[in-house]
């Protein structure tokens, strides 16, 4: 092993966005660029020296090299140890948890989780810190410094590590471990659900799953625990293998992307249940039979559950959801005598909240549930509660859902994509709602007034960090609210989000299909913002 130290310039535009630097395969694979962004994320971690690193990612097309270079990053940087997922997977809930359980300094996730991959799409990188969670956004935008400054890395000549068969390798002073991906994870899981009665369920062969991963990271996890620990039949989990290009398909676990298993779920001969994830395993979508839970809906639901479930059984002590979810969990909490945080998008806003014992839940619009488990979303531990409540309630999940909107009322949502828009009339578009913010109270559209208009800043309850920017928020006076916000996750151009939710109690409108009951809501959000104006799109490209 011979140290290299290599001399270099900084790439513009390194900058990590809602998750993590999600660039283009070819950007990644340019001379030195991943280089650069894996010692700027040492040299602002740093020093390493004596301490553990966890490496693994979704599997997709660049992975595997990516993690050698890392190991000799890291071996060059001086730390002890790296624990290596099998085969260069470690889906990013997992991460978590196995930083979290051998406590170490911190870990590197390679995904761009629901983007597509292969040598022409999308690879990622991320720094979760020594709690699991997503590098907080101090320690980013410290890792953009560095990516700006940079001028030498440090690696050394080595022979590529085998990391397809477990156990121990060494580059000098470094030990490396390749570990099981799967075990450390589904132990986890059998610690906060009952397993039992979930296996109960699939025991009389009356009850019928499908669980789609999409070719994506969980294919391993979801065998794992669904057909070998819970006892579901053969097959339950469908396109199990991780490939590196996810066998061509966009691994967005959403009804446009999961179509097949979402055609599964209606109909005479349709599934009970029916769930999917994404790349990287930490979104997820549940389905009933002729039912999809929105996932805003979904964390509300498991909220006002929780206390049936095992692993949180003594019950919880708040919620937490991003800013452009709908208020759903709010009424629960609300209900509980607990609070409920709103926090801007990004995963990463959660982890203090999580840390300083504030909530127990969390959840956002972008098919992402989890809990103080671990610091990520978490898709089979959603997919593990709702399973575990049916078997609880022994009722359908249409009926499940139902209860609840008829208990707490019914907030509808959803959100419209409008992606790969022009990244300059974008961000115009969000300047001029900036702009016109004190001029909207008061005024008409589509025949709804507004009532207030904002821009979202969040103050960290825990740290005392500001974020400003975070979304443009249009309240009106029917209760409905807009809110307008740039991708943080995107590669090509720009993608524009546009979020609407209203609440509704009168049980006779609870059964409406949210585009309806949301019509003039979105007649109203085209109109305050001008989006066809300034997209050029009659429609958006994605509806969630
Ligand atoms: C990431 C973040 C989430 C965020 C989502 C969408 O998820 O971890 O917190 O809600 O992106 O962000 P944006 O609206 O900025 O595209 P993932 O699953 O892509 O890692």
């Amino acid at each position: 092993m011979k140290p290299i130290t290599v001399i270099t310039k900084p790439f513009p535009g390194q900058k990590p966005g809602t998750s993590g630097l999600r660039k283009k395969v070819v950007e990644f694979q340019q001379p030195h660029y991943l280089e650069n962004f894996v010692q700027s994320i040492f040299n602002s971690i740093g020093p390493c020296d004596g301490h553990t690193l966890v490496i693994g990612g979704d599997g997709r097309f660049y992975n595997r090299e990516t993690i050698q270079i890392i190991i000799r990053m890291a071996a060059a940087n001086g730390f002890s140890r790296l624990l290596v997922g099998q085969g260069g997977i470690l889906s990013t809930p997992a991460a978590s948890c196995v930083i979290r359980k051998y406590q170490a300094f911190g870990g590197i996730v390679l995904s761009a989780s629901h983007n597509p991959g292969g040598p022409s799409e999308d690879f990622g990188i991320k720094y979760n810190a020594a709690n699991g969670g997503p590098a907080p956004e101090k320690m980013t935008n410290e890792m953009y410094q560095q990516s700006q400054n940079i001028q030498e890395y440090f690696s050394v000549e080595s022979e590529d590590i085998d990391l397809d068969s477990l156990g121990k390798r060494q580059i000098g002073d470094t030990k490396i471990e390749i570990i099981d991906p799967v075990i450390d994870y589904a132990d986890l899981m059998e610690s906060k659900f009952d397993f039992p009665a979930i296996a109960g369920l699939f025991a009389g062969g009356k009850f019928r799953m499908c669980f789609d991963a999409m070719h994506a990271v969980t294919g391993p996890y979801a065998r794992e625990i669904l057909e070998n620990r819970l006892g579901a039949s053969k097959g339950t989990v469908v396109n199990a293998i991780p490939l590196t290009d996810f066998g061509g398909g966009h691994p967005d676990p959403n009804q446009v992307h999961a179509k097949e298993l979402v055609s599964r779920l209606k109909g005479q001969n349709a599934l009970d249940f029916g769930a999917a994830s994404d790349g990287d395993g930490d979104r997820n979508m549940v389905l009933g039979k002729d039912c999809y839970i929105n996932p805003c809906d979904s964390l509300a639901i498991l909220a006002a559950n929780a206390k049936l479930i095992p692993g949180y059984s003594g019950g919880i002590v708040g919620i937490a959801r991003s800013m452009p979810t709908s208020r759903a969990a709010d009424r629960v909490a609300a209900s509980l005598g607990i609070e409920c945080y709103e926090t801007p998008t990004g995963w990463k806003f959660f982890g203090n909240l999580l840390d300083a014992g504030k909530i127990t839940l969390c959840g956002e619009e972008s098919f992402g549930t989890g809990s103080d488990h671990v610091r990520e979303k978490d898709g089979l531990w959603a997919v593990l509660f709702w399973l575990n409540l049916i078997a609880v309630k022994q009722l359908p999940v249409a009926t499940i859902v139902s209860d609840h909107w008829a208990q707490y009322g019914r907030d509808y949502f959803t959100r419209h994509d409008y992606e790969g828009v022009n990244s300059d009339s974008a961000h115009q578009m969000i300047d001029r709602l900036r702009q016109s913010l004190d001029e909207l109270p008061g005024q008409e559209f589509a025949g709804l007034r507004v009532d207030s208009a904002d821009d979202f800043s969040y103050h960290d309850p825990v740290d005392h960090s500001e974020a400003t920017k975070q979304g443009i928020r249009v309240y009106f006076n029917n209760g409905g609210r807009v809110v307008f916000r740039l991708s943080g996750t995107g590669t090509e151009g720009a993608t524009l989000r546009v979020y609407c939710d209203c609440y509704e109690d009168s049980p006779t409108r609870l059964a409406q299909d949210p585009q309806e009951a949301l019509a003039v809501l979105i007649k109203a959000a085209d109109q305050v913002a001008g989006i066809k104006q300034s997209t050029g799109r009659m429609a958006p490209d994605v509806i969630t």
